[in-house]
């Protein structure tokens, strides 16, 4: 079977230094000590302190798809895509963390939280989102697929931006209304906002570095958006139950009033009185208001619900790969679902 990430792990770190340096002796700009400082310091804080699933994922899935070991060359390429897609998620955090108020990060103050950056780390995410056509024309802009690459990261930017939109007006302040909060529109939300990015795009830069046709590959992206939903039903699940040491960060979606998974969940198992008290009190900063929504939570046996819902999704994934003609796409799409089935952050 395929190579687990940890063989390629350290490797892959090694590349993150590499193409840091590049960026850091970048000849469009002329760098001073300052300038520099600060850009190490903010990549460094921000890019590669995550799970790298998404990064790793590129190399695992083209070497499945090649079927055989990868030449250094090919490591380098595949491991330069996977970190364009950590860069973006890093530029999505910054910016997200501003946007969801949240405090913690990856075990770490969220970056604007810092003292001396605040709202500079919008720009720093501009930043960060630049760097990323940097690092492709840099060793991409000789090969057949540098502009379906260019165009890919595009589209999925565009279709991630769009769903954190619908994240965002869904859930304007003034105008509070879970009435609207249902499972099509909490799909609808993750499916952009979250399984494009984290889910079709390792697998689409692997394929593309195989040399396929990304329009020969939609059954593909239907499982992978598919599987990016369940992922983002966990994140929603953990945002609630999830203890901060272990996945990173200090759960703000009851707070900010998210049309989260739980919620939609609660309010469809709610009796009357209980639809009430929700109506009331979700959005509620007030610790003593989210704590009262955790036991609504509990008394519903949201946690229950959720093992249910994991267990059968994680059966109807494993039957659709099991459609796939290919066994090295079945090896793909199982080896992904397997680094996030039952993760626990
Ligand atoms: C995650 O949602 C969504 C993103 C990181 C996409 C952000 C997109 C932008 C264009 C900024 P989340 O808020 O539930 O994630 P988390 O729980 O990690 O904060
Ligand atoms: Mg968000
Ligand atoms: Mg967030
Ligand atoms: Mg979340």
């Amino acid at each position: 079977m395929a190579t687990s990430n940890g063989d390629h792990k350290s490797t892959f770190l090694d590349i993150y230094a590499s193409l840091k340096s590049e960026l850091l002796n970048d000849s469009s700009f002329e760098f001073d000590d300052a300038s520099r400082q600060w850009v190490q310091r903010m990549m460094d804080y921000n890019v590669p302190g995550g799970k790298l699933n998404r990064g790793l994922s590129v190399i695992d899935s083209y070497k499945l798809l090649k079927g055989e070991d990868l030449t250094d060359d090919e490591v380098f390429l595949s491991s330069a895509l996977g970190w364009c897609i950590e860069w973006l998620q890093a530029y999505f955090l910054v910016l997200d963390d501003i946007m969801d108020n949240s405090h913690t990060r990856r075990g770490q103050p969220c970056w604007f939280k810092l003292e001396k950056v605040g709202m500079i780390a919008i720009n720093d995410g501009i930043l960060l989102r630049n760097h990323i056509p940097r690092i492709l024309k840099k060793h991409f802009r000789g090969k057949a697929y540098y502009v379906d690459l260019l165009d890919l990261f595009n589209e999925v930017e565009f279709q991630t931006a769009s769903g954190q939109m619908i994240d965002l007006i869904t859930t304007l302040v003034g105008e509070k209304d879970l009435s609207k909060y249902t499972l099509p529109v909490h799909r609808r939300i993750v499916q952009y906002k979250t399984a494009y990015y984290s889910f079709y795009l390792p697998v689409a830069c692997a394929l593309l570095m195989a040399g396929e046709n990304l329009d020969n590959h939609v059954f593909v992206q239907n499982v992978l958006i598919e599987m990016g939903t369940y992922f983002q039903v966990q994140d929603d699940y953990l945002d609630c139950y999830g203890a901060p040491e272990v996945i990173g960060k200090i759960g703000t979606d009851i707070e900010d009033f998210k049309c989260s998974w739980m919620v939609v969940q609660a309010l469809e198992r709610a009796n009357e009185d209980q639809k009430k008290l929700l109506y009331e009190i979700y959005g509620n900063a007030d610790p003593a208001c989210v704590a009262k929504v955790k036991a609504l939570y509990k008394d519903l046996n949201l946690e229950g619900v959720f093992a249910e819902y994991e267990s059968k999704s994680y059966h109807k994934l494993i039957s659709s790969i099991e459609a796939h003609p290919s066994e090295k796409v079945q090896a793909v799409l199982k080896s992904f679902l397997g680094k996030i089935y039952k993760r626990q952050k």
